[in-house]
């Protein structure tokens, strides 16, 4: 891999251990997720970026389109997963209770209040078709909270939303422990959302 050492795209660290999310997330989950999943997608997209700069400095626009998708998938899943890392915390944290100020009247005014908006952005992720992410975003022209679904790894970006909360819902998210009962961890993953952080990005999001 002589790519990785020239390009500037790295694994982020993970902000607790393996088995912090117990019971909700199993150690061995997180360790596949982050050491295998988010891994790949960091090698993958550095190894295509190597080749579209290749391609670009040699005007190879075919070579360039060609290598969209992978740049795509693999870009996607490392922004994805960057941000799913940090908007979970450990039970013990205590970060759980649910969002606060700002955000938690913004849902209100957009979903009514906190619980539909958690029972329609469960129901959205539970949904998806295939492999996926379940979203709440900003739409920053319109200045209100939304909802999204996304196939793959597309990032919520291609909406034209600003990622505040994602759930993962690939089955390497949740097999190993809840096997095929997507709906089980959906239901499981709202006590370890760390609604401090999500405030935050929720903040920087408004700017
Ligand atoms: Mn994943």
């Amino acid at each position: 891999m002589t790519t990785q050492q020239q390009t500037s795209y790295q694994l982020p660290e993970l902000p607790y251990n393996f088995g912090a999310l117990v019971p909700v997330i199993s150690a061995e989950i997180m360790e596949l997720h982050y050491l295998k999943h988010h891994k790949g997608y960091v090698t993958n997209l550095n190894a295509a970026l190597e080749k579209y700069h290749e391609a670009e400095s040699k005007n190879d626009m075919a070579a360039m389109v060609a290598l969209q998708s992978a740049i795509k998938f693999n870009g996607g899943g490392h922004i994805n997963h960057s941000i799913f890392w940090t908007i979970l915390a450990p039970i013990s944290q205590g970060v759980h209770e649910g969002p606060q100020g700002h955000l938690a009247k913004m849902i209100e005014r957009d979903f009514s209040s906190f619980d539909l908006f958690k029972e329609k952005l469960s129901a959205l992720s539970i949904g998806v078709q295939g492999s996926g992410w379940g979203w709440l975003g900003y739409n920053k022209n319109l200045k209100r909270l939304e909802l999204a679904s996304c196939s793959n790894q597309d990032p919520l970006s291609s909406q034209g939303l600003i990622p505040v909360l994602g759930i993962d819902v690939w089955e390497h998210a949740y097999y190993l422990q809840y096997k095929n009962v997507r709906a089980d961890y959906v239901k499981a993953i709202w006590q370890i959302f760390n609604w401090r952080h999500i405030e935050e990005r929720f903040a920087k999001a408004c700017l």
